[in-house]
């Protein structure tokens, strides 16, 4: 508890030692680093951006945090008990055309990658014709994409379009997420899913695979 809360903290101070003490901290304690993770690192990153949002935090400090986060997950990551019954699949992850935020993108890429899946990570602000491609290429059983602004929200609905000129949408899995997509807009754009976090993500995708 006191540690997911130093892990917490840390991300909202943005001090990454912290981070990373407290990171390696939990591994000593034999906390698990997935719910370090998720219930220290990544809940310090929602605080601090919700902080922004209300004007309570600044950009040097999101970025700060989000540098501190990283610093822990380093540590972590490594140390997630992977699902040893899972097939190696490829998914191609990025953000769309148009937005550079990929800090929910990278936590569902690490998420995903503990649970198995070999991820193809295309960055943020990736030109919506390499979705296709890429999928093609890897011959990628999933597509994650992520946005965090309605103005590029439409993208997804333009990559899901391109599946089908390639006649590769009905054997690809497409995900969509990010915190303006909701449940009716995964829908009406016709992808396979949405999830509100990393975690459920995962749930989901792997829910949709099998
Ligand atoms: Co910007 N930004 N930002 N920003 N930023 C938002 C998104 C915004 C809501 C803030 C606001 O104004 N209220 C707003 C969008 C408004 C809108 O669309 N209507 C906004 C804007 C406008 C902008 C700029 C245009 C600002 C400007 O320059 N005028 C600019 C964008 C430029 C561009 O992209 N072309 C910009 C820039 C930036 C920074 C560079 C400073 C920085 C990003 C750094 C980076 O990512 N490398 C930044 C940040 C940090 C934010 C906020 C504060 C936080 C985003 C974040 O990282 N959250 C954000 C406001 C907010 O969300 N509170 C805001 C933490 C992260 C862990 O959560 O990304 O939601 P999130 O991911 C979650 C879930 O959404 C989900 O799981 C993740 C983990 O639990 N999820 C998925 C995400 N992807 C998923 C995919 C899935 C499933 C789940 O399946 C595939």
């Amino acid at each position: 508890e006191d540690i997911l809360n130093a892990l917490t903290d840390a991300v909202v101070e943005g001090d990454e030692d912290i981070a990373e003490e407290f990171a390696h901290k939990a591994l000593e304690e034999n906390l698990d680093a997935y719910e370090a993770i998720v219930d220290g690192l990544a809940k310090g990153m929602k605080i601090i951006s919700d902080m922004y949002e209300k004007g309570e935090a600044f950009v040097p400090s999101l970025l700060l945090a989000a540098d501190a986060m990283y610093a822990g997950m380093d540590i972590l990551t490594p140390y997630i008990k992977l699902d040893g019954t899972s097939v190696p699949r490829n998914v191609i992850i990025g953000t769309v055309e148009g937005d550079v935020h990929d800090i929910g993108k990278n936590l569902v890429k690490t998420m995903m990658t503990a649970a198995g899946y070999n991820m193809i990570d295309l960055g943020c602000d990736v030109p919506l014709d390499k979705f296709a491609e890429a999928a093609k290429e890897k011959k990628a059983t999933a597509i994650s994409m992520s946005t965090l602004m309605t103005t590029t929200m439409s993208g997804m609905e333009t990559v899901i379009e391109q599946l089908q000129e390639e006649g590769i949408r009905d054997s690809m899995i497409v995900m969509v997420g990010g915190a303006p997509v909701s449940q009716s807009f995964a829908d009406s754009i016709g992808a396979n899913g949405t999830a509100g976090d990393a975690s459920t993500a995962v749930e989901t995708l792997t829910s949709l695979v099998s």
